[in-house]
């Protein structure tokens, strides 16, 4: 029988179930060692094993479990020519939008001082000021940051964006490419990454990339850990250039315990918990782009592996 192999250990449980209910045509198998390599037909992985992937000679889709496909495109060994696709979830990009949202209001609210004056017993007044006041700067304007835009446009915020591609249409100031990254840069209080990693972004915000931003500006990496150079964020936030940063992902995950982004005072750490995928909500894409694959439609959401997102 064709098998669809679905390799994500860490996921939720529910779905080879859900996947199997509505592919009853195929076997969805999960432990890759069991399938007879000729069998399978499609593989849904998330961070799948080394290598593993080349060993299936019909595979026709490797459909990512996730939005970012950075660890995948790293691995040296994926078969050739075998179209890839992400996920684009719209309960994860819900999730992500409020998690931005949070962060961007707690750090224009100056809710880090608050916090710090708290633990010393002190009150410290800070009048409060409205979203208008602040500009929130988003670093990729693709699904998660467009969503994100919005919702902070919705409550008040200014928004300004940066992309590779120029955009038009939007309800929103936008900057395309390196040329105009400084003037980008120059107009945001608060800086969100939401950038994929790949070659163009790896160590992208680094000292000379901060040494520009706005004084007193502060940053939120939901991006990729990469992104960042940790030396000079830290240099940033002692240097007092940077406020405050609020980091979901990091070079290493989970974060070890000795790492002095737990310690860092102007750090907030959270454990790459901004969003994830959801089965309620991706399932049906998930299917539907097998369906496609597997009798012979160009696949959703595919990714370009030569600029790697
Ligand atoms: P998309 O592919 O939809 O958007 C990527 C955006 O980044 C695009 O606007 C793209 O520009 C821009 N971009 C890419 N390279 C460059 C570059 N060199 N210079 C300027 N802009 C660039 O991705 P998503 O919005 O779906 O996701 C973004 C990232 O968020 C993922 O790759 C993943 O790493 C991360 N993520 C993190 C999660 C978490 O839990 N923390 C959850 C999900 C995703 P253009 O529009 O011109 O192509
Ligand atoms: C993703 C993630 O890329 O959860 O989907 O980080």
């Amino acid at each position: 029988m064709p098998t669809i192999l679905f390799h994500s250990p860490q996921s939720d449980k529910a779905w080879p179930v859900e996947l199997q209910k509505a592919l009853s045509d195929h076997r969805i198998a999960t432990d890759i060692d069991a399938v007879d390599p000729a069998d399978v037909v499609a593989a849904v992985v998330w961070n799948p094993p080394h290598g593993r992937l080349r060993g299936f000679p019909n595979l026709r889709l490797i459909q990512v479990l996730g939005a970012g496909v950075d660890r995948l495109l790293r691995e040296d060994s994926l078969p050739d020519g075998v179209p890839i696709a992400r996920l684009v979830d719209p309960g994860l990009t819900q999730r992500m939008s409020e998690y931005v949202l949070m962060h961007c209001l707690a750090l224009h609210r100056r809710m880090p001082e608050i916090q710090r004056a708290h633990d010393e017993r002190q009150w410290r007044y800070l009048h409060p000021r409205p979203p208008a006041e602040s500009s929130v700067g988003i670093l990729g304007l693709g699904v998660l940051g467009l969503a994100a835009a919005q919702a902070l446009i919705s409550i008040g915020f200014n928004v300004v964006g940066w992309s590779r591609s120029r955009k038009s249409g939007l309800a929103f100031a936008s900057f395309a490419g390196e040329s105009e990254l400084e003037e980008f840069k120059r107009r945001a209080d608060i800086l969100v990454l939401l950038l994929p990693l790949t070659p163009l972004t790896a160590d992208f915000v680094d000292a000379r990339f901060l040494a520009t931003v706005k004084h007193d500006a502060a940053l939120i990496n939901v991006g990729r850990g990469a992104l960042v150079v940790e030396d000079d964020l830290i240099a940033a936030l002692d240097s007092g250039r940077l406020r405050h940063a609020v980091l979901d992902v990091f070079r290493t995950e989970p974060l070890p315990t000795e790492h002095r982004f737990w310690r860092h005072p102007a750090i907030t750490v959270t454990p790459h918990n901004s969003s994830a995928t959801n089965p309620a909500t991706a399932v049906a894409q998930v299917v539907d782009n097998l369906r496609r694959a597997l009798t012979g439609q160009r696949p959703s959401n595919l990714v370009d592996r030569t600029i790697g997102y």
